[in-house]
């Protein structure tokens, strides 16, 4: 394939509920969408998860649109591509910008697959035709207001709770939400919100069967979580400290973590999901597909990966119903007792519905 043409549109959807983590409040959704079009007029989609501030890593949607159309949209365009990991060698020695390389190599597995007039899911070597999903749950104003939405997570028949924790809202919450339900899959995010000086009050945590405890201490750091792992039964998930198969390994080495959720916007793109996933299969280390509050279009790319073998933990990844008055896709991302199918029609599977897009796009730009 040739890219003829790119699209960015920067989008701004209201979130129907506040999302609170250790790192800040999001109330609604800016980020970039991103189309691509090849010689035949075919297009691709993918969405960029760079957030609006750098609080969750460094990048933002402007250091993206940047990166976009100052380096990465010109070694796109007009460039001759046979295969997606393709690109991901071409925009190799640019350092860094994980999710802004990620949303063009997405956007390209997106666009391959329909070249070849087969699902995403089974051109990445998907093999399971449903997933399960689970609900991560942010900061509430009190703990009673988290009991009642994971009984209605759990009603609606979500497979795994991630509560988000933070200095102040971390052992008591575990201790109230394990009694009322002691045996529901409960993890905890505490988005790098400890460093080692609370290593007493991570293994107070220890107690509690959690699933795993994500990325406690620092969004760069793979040395301490390595101790505190030697200190607790519970697995470390590492989130935010891996950006690659070399961070991957090298994590593995220093038994860092025990479990990776692998984000496609922050390894880069498929490409490097793909290269994790493989690794991670061959030597059984439990793999999970995290969500970036994604809109429809990210949402599909994610349920597309979640669909390999080696994702063997319920992710992020649930119904658009949660967060979304109405998606920017049709169908809607629709998950039934925990449970979504994956789409079997060329692509991504789901349709942008232009109507929509062009309802909340802010602003948006041609390259040629
Ligand atoms: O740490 O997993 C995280 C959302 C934004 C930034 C970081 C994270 C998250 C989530 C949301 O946990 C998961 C979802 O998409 O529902
Ligand atoms: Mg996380």
């Amino acid at each position: 394939m040739k890219i003829k043409q790119v699209n960015l549109r920067h989008l701004k959807m209201d979130l129907l509920y506040p999302f609170v983590t250790s790192f800040g409040a999001e109330y609604d959704k800016d980020f970039i969408l991103v189309e691509i079009m090849n010689e035949d007029g075919l297009v691709g989609w993918a969405e960029n998860v760079a957030m609006p501030t750098p609080y969750y890593n460094e990048e933002t949607v402007k250091t993206n649109w940047h990166m976009l159309e100052d380096f990465l949209i010109p070694i796109l365009l007009n460039s001759e591509i046979h295969h997606p990991d393709e690109l991901a060698e071409k925009f190799a020695h640019i350092r860094g910008n994980y999710m802004a390389k990620a949303c063009l190599n997405m956007a390209v597995w997106d666009l391959y697959a329909r070249e070849q007039n087969a699902s995403l899911a089974s051109v990445l070597g998907g093999t399971k035709k449903i997933i399960d999903v689970g609900v991560s749950i942010g900061i509430k104003d009190s703990i009673e207001a988290t009991l009642d939405v994971i009984e209605q997570r759990r009603a609606e028949g979500y497979k795994r709770f991630k509560l988000k924790i933070k200095p102040g809202w971390d052992v008591e919450l575990i201790d109230k939400v394990r009694k009322v339900f002691p045996d529901i899959p409960l993890m905890a995010d505490a988005n790098s919100a400890y460093t080692l000086a609370d290593m007493n009050l991570l293994k107070a945590l220890d107690d509690y069967n959690l699933m795993m405890i994500e990325q406690p201490l620092a969004y760069n750091d793979i040395i301490d979580h390595a101790e505190l792992q030697a200190n607790l039964k519970t697995s470390i998930c590492l989130d935010e400290s891996i950006h690659s198969l070399e961070d991957t390994k090298k994590a593995l080495k220093l038994g860092s973590c025990k479990i990776i959720n692998v984000k496609v916007g922050r390894v880069g793109g498929l490409t490097e999901a793909k290269k994790i996933h493989d690794y991670c299969l061959e030597r059984n280390v439990p793999l999970w597909c995290g969500g970036m509050l994604e809109a429809g279009v990210g949402r599909a790319h994610n349920i597309a990966m979640t669909a390999m073998p080696g994702f063997t933990l319920p992710g992020d990844t649930a119904g658009s119903s949660l967060y979304w008055a109405e998606d920017i896709i049709e169908p809607e991302v629709i998950a039934e007792n925990g449970t979504i199918t994956v789409p079997t029609t060329p692509g991504m599977g789901y349709e942008v519905s232009m109507d929509k897009v062009k309802k909340y796009t802010l602003y948006s730009k041609t390259y040629r």
